[in-house]
């Protein structure tokens, strides 16, 4: 048996942390998410001779989803009838009084489109078992596979859930619990799962997070794909396959740059065409007045090659040289206050204790430097 596993596809997000940036961008971002995304996960299934898509919880952002999104989403559906796709709600699409899927626009869908609306086994083709769990809410402190019973009819025992493995550090107790040996308790060969955003393969080797086929944040180390699941029959364990699905790539990295070449092999990347990113950086390091203008050069250069751009450069300082000084600045009285803070900078030097013990004396001489070398730059 073979089928496709995903989840949290967040269809109707909004991404709050994207105001103020290129509103065309912003668009263009969360129109992928709404139509692209679902489209590839479908292409990838029909490449693949794929008839089956469970997807575990958290497809639509919400309760407050437009009606044109929902309406976008089911004539994709539709488009792929030889496709069926199962979905259990998620703690952001719970089905309670006021759920999406209770929506006048949920009325009519299509034939190949199985929403679960109650915890309940289906039977897939005589071969399989299914587990479908619905949350009914956002909120919930027990594991909501408990009501699986662990009864062996021999046929493929797959599992379908929404919440967090109970792994030290890495779950909260609100956050819907599931006990790491579930899977094995309830004699599941495989159990799928949603609610955390980056791909998860157990140690038990049958319990599975697919991640979110789009990432919708930095730090989501492992998304942008769907899991392709081949299992042979009862008690042989599945084989996995990702495949990607992403459109864009959110990188947040942080960097040291102390001259042009760091400054080229950190931009390189991102000059050639790098498009559909949202970039962050985050420099520290030490320039000449000269590489720190070069910096800034690269800077707006990147901007037109990636779709996001995030440059945290308050931690470079501008090392600015004798020369800089002079040239800037005949009078000794600058240079001094210069070299003094420096000193103070790399520890050499106390600050003067007016400042107080309270202040950090290296923060505070670093961000004098830095105004100094603006104060050149202008
Ligand atoms: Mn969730």
């Amino acid at each position: 048996m073979k089928f496709i596993h995903t989840s949290d596809w967040q269809i109707g997000m909004t991404f709050p942390g994207l105001s103020g940036k290129d509103p065309d961008e912003v668009v263009r971002l969360k129109n992928i998410r709404n139509d692209q995304m679902i489209r590839s996960i479908f292409e990838c299934a029909k490449r693949l001779d794929i008839h089956l898509i469970l997807a575990a919880g958290d497809q639509f952002e919400d309760s407050h989803v437009p009606d044109k999104i929902i309406s976008k989403f089911l004539s994709v559906v539709k488009g792929y009838g030889d496709i069926d796709l199962y979905l259990i709600p998620g703690n952001h699409d719970p089905y309670n009084e006021n759920s999406i899927y209770k929506r006048d626009v949920f009325q009519q869908i299509p034939a190949n489109l199985h929403i679960i609306k109650e915890n309940q086994m289906i039977e897939y083709n005589d071969e399989a078992e299914i587990y479908f769990t619905v949350l009914k809410e956002k909120y919930g402190s027990y594991n909501p596979l408990d009501w699986i019973e662990s009864k062996d009819s021999g046929k493929l025992r797959i599992g379908v859930g929404h919440g967090s493995l109970k792994i030290e550090n890495k779950y909260k107790e609100e956050d819907f619990p599931i006990d790491t040996d579930t899977a094995i308790k309830k004699n599941l060969d495989y159990l799928a799962l949603g609610h955390w955003h980056s791909f998860l393969a157990y140690g038990d080797g049958r319990t599975f997070y697919s991640g979110t086929p789009e990432p919708t944040r930095h730090g989501e180390k492992a998304s942008g794909h769907v899991l392709e699941v081949e299992i042979d029959r009862h008690n042989v364990s599945p084989r996995i396959q990702k495949h990607e699905i992403n459109s864009y790539t959110w990188i947040d990295k942080s960097s040291e740059v102390y001259s042009k070449d760091d400054i080229d092999l950190l931009f390189s990347p991102y000059l050639t065409s790098f498009k559909e990113c949202v970039l962050k950086l985050s420099l520290t390091g030490q320039l000449s007045l000269e590489d720190y203008d070069y910096l800034e050069q690269q800077i707006d250069g990147v901007k037109s090659k990636v779709s996001f751009l995030d440059v945290n450069k308050d931690n470079v300082n501008i090392n600015l040289s004798d020369d800089d000084l002079k040239d800037h600045m005949p009078d000794d009285y600058i240079k001094n206050v210069y070299d003094r803070l420096n000193e103070i900078h790399d520890g050499a030097e106390p600050c003067p204790s007016s400042l107080g013990e309270e202040v950090d004396q290296k923060m505070c001489a670093l961000k004098a430097l830095q105004i100094m070398g603006q104060g050149f730059r202008e």
